[in-house]
């Protein structure tokens, strides 16, 4: 009866898309929404929802466990996470590459790198395992922060200990520096600080700034150790199931996402130190990278035997 009531135009509409219908598509990210992963989904969101004139729906939920939040998009009760590398080595190992200490010279060096061949091609290796790689984004250098003491050579680290991500290629390079380094989950980091389970952890400007780092540590050392990408990665059955059209509509929204992120981090790389040594950070921003990368070279040989040798050569060899 009702149906019969309708014009034909809305009857036809209805039965295309039933009114309201709205696809939901949770982002989930570690740190608050007020940061350089939060600036990613948020643009994103902007974009995808106006091209796709509100049609998709895009959630953005923190959640501070990476593996976690990965797992979920490979079983699907999430559509997609941004995360950095840290456990994505465990599902795609493949990446570890990339995590490789003093890999990169600088961020043109990394971003010229995962936005041409050989960071597509690595894009590429995610569909296997069951999920889709859709665009790298970024987390910053990281450099270690501790409460114990200034960190001015290698030889300060010994002892201590020290988090990292649950990434075999990070974990070596601490041992290497005779740091003891304690593999943990994102989310379980503030409460070991704050409980004294370990002294430091090493993370990029932007994470120790959005996450208030400093309340927990005293010192930081700009080590820049190592460069930490982040990806946006999403359920391949959920970008299966849209249109072609809307697929490159995500895509496109997707870059977008990654250049506001990037240009988040780059700000925050150049604001962020004074912050901190404002909020009573002591910062040591004289470091000896020379002694810190001959002090890792010994271990270097082993790290990277597991690794696409022939690929580390092309990353390092990389020219714009
Ligand atoms: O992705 O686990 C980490 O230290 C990461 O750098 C952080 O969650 C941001």
């Amino acid at each position: 009866m009702f149906r019969r009531m309708l014009p034909a135009a809305g009857l036809l509409a209805a039965l295309a898309a039933p009114a309201g219908a709205q696809t939901q598509l949770t982002i989930q990210h570690p740190l608050p929404l007020n940061s350089h992963y939060g600036a990613g989904a948020s643009a994103l969101k902007e974009a995808f929802e106006r091209a796709s004139s509100n049609r998709f729906r895009v959630n953005i939920q923190r959640n501070d466990n990476e593996r976690e939040a990965i797992e979920s998009v490979q079983i699907g009760t999430i559509e997609c996470s941004i995360t950095s590398t840290g456990p994505v080595g465990n599902f795609v190992p493949e990446t570890r590459v990339l995590d490789v200490p003093f890999l990169f010279r600088d961020t043109a060096h990394a971003r010229g790198v995962l936005d041409t061949e050989i960071g597509q091609g690595l894009l590429g290796r995610f569909q296997p395992r069951g999920l889709a790689g859709v665009v790298w984004m970024e987390n910053g250098f990281r450099h270690l922060t501790n409460s114990r003491r200034e960190v001015n050579m290698p030889a300060d680290v010994r002892g201590m200990k020290v988090r990292t991500m649950e990434n075999q290629v990070h974990m070596r390079a601490f041992t290497a520096l005779g740091a003891l380094p304690t593999p943990m989950a994102f989310s379980e980091l503030v409460p070991a600080l704050q409980q004294g389970t370990v002294d430091g952890q090493e993370n990029p400007i932007p994470v120790i700034v959005a996450n208030n780092l400093n309340q927990v540590q005293r010192f930081l050392t700009l080590t820049g150790h190592v460069y930490s990408p982040a990806i946006l990665i999403c359920n391949p059955a959920f970008l299966a199931r849209m249109s072609a059209a809307d697929r490159a509509a995500f895509t496109e929204a997707a870059r977008a996402g990654a250049a506001a992120n990037r240009a988040r981090v780059t700000a925050e790389e150049q604001s962020g130190v004074e912050e901190l040594r404002r909020r009573g950070m002591t910062v040591v921003t004289q470091v000896d990278n020379a002694a810190f990368q001959a002090a890792l070279a010994p271990s270097a040989q082993q790290i990277e035997q597991q690794l696409d040798a022939a690929l580390l050569r092309r990353i390092r060899e990389w020219r714009q």
